[in-house]
């Protein structure tokens, strides 16, 4: 793999960073922002003065970076995304920076804490959970490989709500992020672009061409205004932009339209900016056919697009070679309306034919599939689209009318294959189908994933467009991850190796090989785990006031609450292991603490039982003297990027139990191997390859593979209550569950989750096959509980993931993506 590590600079001065320089100018700051000196400025403020400092810092390299690109004339890829989970930018921007530590030190010289001014900040929550946070690692990934990205998103005013517990129940409060304002970002009103809603269209005759013209008249529109946040490459001066689009009202009535002056109209339209970046929708893996949602889409794709196609015209006039300079990425199916728009702009405003437009388009756009599962899937209703997008309807109509007519000559008189395939269907706009047809690459995120895409989910389009199908396994940014979460960790993997190039250049983590069986490199290594459960510890005694034992195993699942991600096996088999205790207080067992964090989606009520089922759980194991505190269960509040980080380098046991061919990837899983977290899980997604690079000996495998799940479900499912009847020990649990033993005698708590199992209301008994692994996953447990009391094992185990995995950085997947499909170049940036 190519790497850039020749072009890093490290020595701060190098790149313009004098420390009394920056001191004074933070002062300077405190004064000119807030009126404030040292004494009187609040830590918030503090922060505030610190982050415009950085800015600054920031700003001569984004110019550099931005007239490099002009001057090289370099293409672009356009990463369009609903969702960007960035977190914090102040300390991965200060790491990027590469005066991380000088500017601790100039902070502890003015009597403060780095990380007390980071904790001031508040996570950039613009999205859901895996796909949002895998755009955020792309941009960090491009920025440091030195290759030119336009992140294009939506700046929503709320972002990720906050969740609170109480009494053991998710209670969601608004993410108002932008309150203090956003040190980082610069609202640039010059490149304001308007989108167009609702309406219908005219058709004319256009003499001169000799065709007709489709003109969209009527419509309510909208300003979409960028602000620009920027995106720190590391040690190479790149600073990328992530563009992210506000709503705001066209001040001015349309006296022009025909019906002019018209007073409710203008107050539609300020209606309709006013409420359409108003919140994220906070459903991971699921479909909503929100109106609202539509609007988003469109709203920042049409803004993203426009803005594209004009930057390419300001330096060139031929746009049939849009190719050559810009990629439309889409980030799963949300921003697929980008292919319509993108025909409508070729057709309707620069006047193309049909042909020469679709040859652009489908020259420009690649789709990346995130999910199989059905629920996800996006499909518009044909009669809500065509109101709110009426010209954009007609090209999709126009897409899939010539789209058939080549599945008709391919496949004569066989209607399964238009059934499958059809964009519109059953009066729906098929969001997948659209991206596949129109799109040049189809990628998955895992080898799994992409082969259950080719064999099943997608197969007549793979039998019938073989050369689009690839793999793009997903990585993670070792920056965040390792270097700014885990900087112990970070400094003895330097120190071990005796390089630090691992920081752009992961595989080079699998020196640590060579001390897997060092003694004393185990006990630093524990040491470091040691330290860092200490953190988690502290962190959790101060934010949700209990205590836990650094001493036991930290065995975490943190990610979002979904059945398919299986936090239902998880607390189950904690109160199987519960019972046994209790009959046998002599069991052998080392002390282990259950770690859960998880946002459920708002509306997604058996979601929302677990997490109270978790909490209730703990209530009773952890009060309950016979346990002694053997087990501890915590329910971490709030799980969010921020915290994710110190949770991942305290972790010895990674948690990945999805229920086979579920998750398409996974990215926690490679957070939780890089900081030395042994894996236990099934596999799917990249467990998969994660168990390829490590050793099935260093990692702790159980159920069911996808292929067993898969032929289940062909078959409607199986029969849970024979497990129940024949299986005591899983009998007890389900009883418990309506017995009163973990909800203080109340019968009806938990109901429907133990319905689910035995007499589902909707779908089929036990979708997710939990009992059916049960037994598996409490016999891998017990392995895990083994293997942790032989210390050096352990060690030797932990240690050998961290040094396996170099494959699951996101440069390696961005350099995947930029050979197979977007094609950069890389761009050298000099001061
Ligand atoms: I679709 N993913 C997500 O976070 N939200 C979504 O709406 C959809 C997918 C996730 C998948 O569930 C993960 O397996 C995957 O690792 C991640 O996307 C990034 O590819």
């Amino acid at each position: 793999m190519e790497t850039n590590t020749e072009t890093v600079v490290k020595n701060p001065t190098a790149i313009g960073f004098d420390k009394e320089v920056f001191k004074k100018n933070v002062l300077d700051n405190l004064k000119s922002l807030f009126r404030k000196t040292m004494e009187t400025a609040s830590q918030q403020e503090i922060f505030q003065a610190v982050a415009f400092e950085v800015k600054d810092l920031i700003i001569d390299r984004w110019l550099a970076t931005q007239k490099a690109y002009k001057e090289q004339d370099a293409k672009y890829v356009y990463y369009l995304s609903m969702e960007f989970l960035m977190g914090r930018a102040l300390g991965n921007n200060l790491i990027n920076l590469c005066c991380y530590d000088e500017v601790a030190e100039v902070l502890e010289e003015l009597g403060l804490d780095i990380n007390v001014i980071e904790d001031q900040e508040p996570d950039a929550a613009l999205g859901n959970g895996g796909l949002g946070r895998l755009a955020a690692c792309f941009i960090e990934s491009l920025s440091t490989l030195n290759y030119p990205v336009y992140g294009c998103g939506i700046r929503y005013k709320y972002g990720m709500f906050k969740q609170e517990i109480h009494d053991g129940y998710q209670v969601e409060v608004p993410d108002n992020w932008l309150e203090n304002g956003n040190p980082f970002e610069i609202k640039r009103p010059e490149y304001t672009q308007t989108v167009k809603f609702g309406g219908y269209v005219r058709i004319e005759w256009d003499a001169e061409r000799q065709r007709n013209r489709f003109i969209h008249d009527g419509y309510q529109a909208v300003n979409a205004v960028p602000y620009d946040i920027p995106v720190v490459g590391y040690g190479n001066n790149v600073v990328n932009v992530l563009r992210i689009w506000d709503a705001q009202p066209i001040q001015e009535f349309n006296l022009a339209s025909f019906d002019k002056g018209d007073y409710l109209q203008a107050v539609e339209q300020e209606n309709l900016a006013k409420n359409i970046v108003d919140v994220l929708y906070p459903n991971d893996n699921h479909y909503s056919g929100k109106e609202l949602r539509l609007k988003q889409q469109y709203f920042f794709v049409s803004a993203s697009v426009q803005q594209a196609i004009r930057k390419y015209k300001e330096t060139h006039s031929d746009l049939h070679k849009l190719p050559e300079k810009v990629c439309f990425q889409l980030n799963d199916t949300h921003p697929t309306v980008t292919v319509p728009e993108l025909m409508r702009i070729l057709l309707d405003e620069e006047g193309m034919e049909w042909d020469e437009a679709w040859d652009i388009t489908t020259k420009c756009c690649a789709y990346t599939n995130h999910t199989i599962m059905a629920e996800a899937l996006e499909k518009w209703p044909v009669d809500l689209f065509m109101r709110l997008l009426p010209r954009i309807y007609q090209i999709v109509q126009e897409i899939n009318r010539r789209f058939l007519i080549e599945v008709e000559e391919r496949y004569p008189n066989q209607y399964n294959k238009i059934r499958s395939m059809a964009i519109l269907y059953e009066g729906q706009v098929r969001m997948a189908n659209m991206a596949i047809v129109a799109g040049f690459s189809v990628n998955g995120v895992a080898r799994l994933h992409t082969e259950i895409l080719e064999k099943r989910e997608l197969r007549d389009f793979y039998e019938m467009m073989p050369e689009k199908f690839n793999n793009k396994t997903n990585g993670i940014t070792q920056r965040r991850f390792l270097l700014h979460g885990n900087p112990l960790l970070a400094s003895w993997v330097t120190e071990k190796i005796g390089t630090d190039k691992w920081i752009t250049d992961l595989p080079l983590i699998k020196g640590l090989e060579a001390y897997a069986d060092d003694t004393k490199a185990q006990q630093e290594f524990m040491d470091i785990k040691y330290k860092n459960k200490l953190r988690l510890a502290k962190y959790i005694k101060e934010h949700n006031h209990i205590d836990v034992d650094p001493n036991s195993i930290y065995d975490v699942q943190v990610k979002r609450l979904h059945e398919y991600k299986r936090q239902l096996l998880n607390i189950l088999h904690v109160m199987y292991l519960y019972n046994q205790m209790k009959a046998n207080p002599q069991m052998d067992f080392y002390p282990t603490t259950f770690i859960f964090g998880a946002k459920a989606a708002a509306g997604y009520k058996r979601a929302k039982e677990t997490i109270k089922l978790i909490n209730s759980v703990a209530d009773v194991v952890n009060n309950d003297p016979d346990i002694r505190g053997r087990i501890k269960v915590v329910f971490i509040e709030n799980y969010r990027v921020s915290n994710a980080e110190i949770i991942f380098a305290a972790s010895d046991v990674s948690e990945q139990i999805s229920t086979a061919s579920k998750e398409a990837s996974g990215t926690g899983n490679m957070k939780f191997m890089l900081n030395g977290a042994v894996t236990l899980g099934t596999m799917d997604g990249a467990n998969v390859e994660i168990v390829e690079e490590v050793g099935a000996e260093n990692a702790f495998i159980f159920g069911m593979s996808s292929e067993e799940v898969m032929a289940y479900e062909a078959n409607g499912g199986y029969h849970p209550e024979e497990i129940y009847r024949n299986d005591p020990d899983i009998h007890r649990i389900l009883d418990q569950l309506v017995d009163g033993t973990f909800s203080h005698g109340d019968r009806e708590m938990f109901r429907e989750i133990y319905n689910s199992f035995l007499a589902p209301s909707y779908g089929r008994a036990d979708q997710y096959f939990i009992l059916k692994d049960f037994r598996s996953y409490a016999e891998a447990r017990e392995r895990v509980n083994k293997a942790y009391q032989d210390k050096a094992r352990w060690a030797k185990m932990a240690m050998l993931n961290t040094a396996n995995s170099g494959k699951f950085t996101s440069d390696r997947t961005i350099e995947e993506y930029v050979r197979d499909i977007w094609h950069l170049k890389k761009v050298q940036v000099t001061l």
